[in-house]
């Protein structure tokens, strides 16, 4: 009703300025959890066993049933696709080496979304390092890593760049220096012997990813290109402390300023300057001229206290994973940091990459899933109707399949499409979760396209 109010004053106006800045909805998913039958090895066959965790198999057999997985997304409505390339797949023995059958899967792949009108958004870099870089070059705690994901990289543009156009470097840095080299442990490399590995691990993500979008840019000027960062909002507990909102704002630093402030500035956030070696003049000028949109993963909120201490609400929804909780709100507080405090102009454009959620007792009635979903979409629709955060283009949804959920195998599970594991089928079934998105993507409102 507010809305056909409001559109009777502003109509023509807003068509316009919808058609300019259009939302889409599209899903999401990473090679290594989803695909199966890769003929190379990865860092996380190698962790997977020595920990005695549940090995990866065949995954979903994505490999196979794109073709079916990508039919699915077209009838449910689905523009939109984000998956990536697995680096170990592309040259499963040598650096620099490519697999014709490799190559050839992600051609069939991307010809197969362009066929029914799915945009095509590849992350190069979803965590699955192959096992010869750790081991000839000890992964993401050495300078040369920054030359070998150029090279990479490079080989993938060639190949593909004449019909991808977005393009996403390295997902979630902070996830892989927190918890394959810093205090959390429990991810591939697991090299976390010294906290100085989370600060050069980290150091060497941001400057490779630097190092290949600037060549990404300066050779193909049609295409767009970030890196995928993640953050929690840290809501402070009381909000008016200013004891408590400085805790929150060093662990905003911690999670998001210590990515986000070297592209944006080309320095570290100054609370973590003492920790932190500032970048070189010419790596600043690389990282601040280092993407053309904000890729954003976010999923959950918590409080935090003078003293640091962190809590939930004890109303907030628990999910399967033991981080995730259902709290809307943080997604728009998080969207307005960004405009806020980091200024981030309107002509910026902002994906969110990943959002998701793990329901506990999950099944084909995921009434929890669907309720965090829509709430999480409301948020969005917020800040872009009452903030004026229009800039805020594309939201996937994590994930369009159930699938290997690292350390926690498929113990949980973040499809809005089951797979049934059970009988080695590995058949699909649409969730309640994908059914009320299809609603959403048949709507005829303009607002979700
Ligand atoms: C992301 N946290 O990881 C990854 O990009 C996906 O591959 C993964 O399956 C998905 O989220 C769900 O976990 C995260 O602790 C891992 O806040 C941990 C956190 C957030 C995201």
């Amino acid at each position: 009703m507010r809305f056909l109010s409001w559109i009777s004053f502003i109509g023509p106006l807003m068509i316009f300025s919808m058609s300019t800045n259009a939302f889409y909805l599209g899903v999401a998913t990473s090679a290594y959890q989803v695909e199966g039958y890769n003929p190379g090895i990865s860092i996380w066959d190698m962790y997977t066993r020595d920990h005695h965790l549940h090995p990866v198999g065949n995954a979903t057999d994505h490999f196979h049933r794109y073709r079916e997985d990508i039919h699915n997304m077209y009838e449910l409505g689905f523009r939109h696709y984000r998956f990536s390339m697995s680096w170990t797949r592309l040259m499963p023995r040598k650096m620099g080496v490519m697999d014709p059958a490799g190559v050839q899967f992600y051609h069939d792949m991307i010809d197969e979304c362009l066929r029914w009108n799915i945009t095509p958004h590849v992350t190069l870099y979803h965590w699955d390092l192959p096992q010869y870089i750790e081991e000839d070059y000890n992964g993401w705690l050495n300078r040369e890593m920054v030359h070998l994901f150029l090279q990479y990289s490079r080989a993938v543009f060639r190949e593909y760049g004449g019909k991808v156009y977005q393009w996403m470097t390295i997902n979630e840095p902070l996830t892989t220096s927190l918890q394959g080299y810093g205090t959390g442990c429990n991810f591939a490399p697991g090299k976390c012997s010294s906290p100085q590995n989370f600060y050069l691990s980290a150091r060497y993500q941001l400057l490779a990813h630097a190092e290949v979008a600037c060549y990404y840019k300066q050779n193909y000027a049609n295409g767009d290109i970030a890196i995928v960062l993640n953050s929690n909002w840290v809501e402070p507990l009381p909000a008016s402390s200013k004891k408590a909102i400085k805790q929150s704002m060093l662990a905003m630093d911690r999670m998001l300023g210590i990515f986000l402030e070297p592209l944006l500035l080309g320095r570290y956030p100054a609370s973590l300057q003492k920790e932190t070696v500032p970048f070189t003049e010419e790596e600043q000028e690389k990282l601040r001229s280092s993407y053309t949109f904000l890729a954003i993963n976010h999923y959950t909120s918590y409080y935090i206290d003078e003293n640091g201490t962190s809590s939930i609400h004890p109303e907030w929804t628990h999910a399967q994973s033991p981080w995730l909780y259902d709290a809307p709100f943080g997604m728009q507080k998080l969207m307005y940091y960004l405009r806020d405090h980091y200024s981030i102009s309107s002509e910026v454009p902002i994906v969110i990459t990943e959002c998701g959620f793990s329901q506990r007792n999950d099944g084909l009635f995921d009434l929890e899933r669907t309720h965090y979903l829509l709430g999480y979409l409301a948020a969005v629709q917020n800040c872009r109707e009452e903030g004026g955060m229009t800039n805020i283009e594309g939201f996937f949804v994590w994930s369009f399949l159930d699938n290997f959920e690292w350390a926690s195998g498929y113990n949980e599970t973040f499809g809005i499409v089951y797979v049934n594991r059970r009988d080695d089928s590995f058949t699909r079934h649409n969730k309640l979760s994908a059914r009320v998105l299809r609603e959403i993507n048949s709507s005829p409102d303009d607002r979700v396209k």
